[in-house]
């Protein structure tokens, strides 16, 4: 598939997936998923990719939300066609079998701070700025706020966010436990890269499995979840990776040679 809207660039086992409608502050509109749709299953079965970052193009958005303009004259029907849609999507994305990071250089608003936030970890730029702002538009968040945001801070702090659509800078969002680090923007993606890298040196089975575990984990009963993890653990001596990085500890040898197998 050609893509419009989206950039998808891969250095080595590193994926940049870059929304890129800067004109339209990167907001998502139905092309736009459509493509994002298309990009995972893509990284999704590239074995080389192991990593990814998301990011908005240019400097002042990540991405603005969902695109107003397409959503503003949809009917009841359009309008649960696009939420499902868009929702499959963003539970696609959560679900890759490999490390998401968003990289948030801007504006992270409505679907914007939705798709970070079905990312595994989020760093921010000092611009960054989060915000839930449906209720001012007179809807709900759509594409699972309500649910993702009180998840990774909280119920109180999301309801509040919520409620008021206030919009919070990046050092309030680091506060709250929303992203993991700030920093300077021209640095954002070093370090979204430096990060990736820290993840991709470790085994890609036992971190795609610890992705598993800790995703399913969360939504389920605690002895549910570790017997979960149990299996999962026990998964990992049926891999030559779990030979290799053991051998590696035994031998004091730093350098390990992971295949993914
Ligand atoms: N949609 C469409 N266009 C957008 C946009 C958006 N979300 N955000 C910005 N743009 C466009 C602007 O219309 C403008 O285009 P032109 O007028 O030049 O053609 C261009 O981007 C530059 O924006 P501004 O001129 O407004 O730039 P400013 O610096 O003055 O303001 C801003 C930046 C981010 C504060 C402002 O653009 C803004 O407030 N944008 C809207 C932010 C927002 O409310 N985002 C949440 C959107 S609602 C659902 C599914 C999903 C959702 C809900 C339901 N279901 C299917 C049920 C999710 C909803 C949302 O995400």
């Amino acid at each position: 598939m050609e893509f419009k809207n989206i950039l998808l660039e891969k250095e080595g086992k590193l994926a940049i997936l870059t929304i890129n409608r800067p004109k339209a502050l990167n907001a998502l509109n139905p092309e736009t998923m459509t493509e994002i749709d298309a990009a995972l299953d893509d990284l999704a079965k590239d074995t080389e990719i192991q990593a990814v970052i998301l990011t908005g193009a240019g400097e002042k958005s990540f991405v603005a939300g969902a695109d107003i303009k397409a959503m503003q004259n949809m009917n009841v029907m359009e309008g649960r066609e696009w939420a499902l849609y868009a929702n499959g999507v963003f539970r696609k994305l959560e679900s890759l079998e490999k490390p998401v990071i968003a990289a948030v250089n801007g504006f992270a608003l409505g679907g914007g701070c939705e798709i970070s936030m079905a990312c595994d970890v989020r760093i921010a730029s000092k611009n960054a700025k989060f915000g839930q702002p449906e209720v001012g538009l007179g809807i709900t968040p759509g594409f699972g706020g309500t649910q993702r945001l009180p998840r990774h801070v909280g119920m109180g702090m999301a309801k509040e966010m919520i409620y008021t659509g206030k919009i919070i800078g990046a050092e309030e969002a680091y506060r709250i436990g929303l992203v993991n680090h700030v920093f300077e923007q021209e640095q954002l993606m070093d370090e979204a890269k430096k990060l990736a890298n820290a993840m991709l040196v470790n085994a890609p089975i036992a971190v795609k499995l610890c992705k598993q575990a800790i995703n399913r984990g969360m939504q389920v009963d605690i002895d549910t979840a570790v017997n979960f993890e149990s299996e999962l653990f026990g998964a990992c001596f049926s891999t030559e990776d779990q030979t290799e990085g053991m051998t590696a500890f035994v031998e004091k040898r730093k350098e390990k040679n992971f295949k993914n197998k």
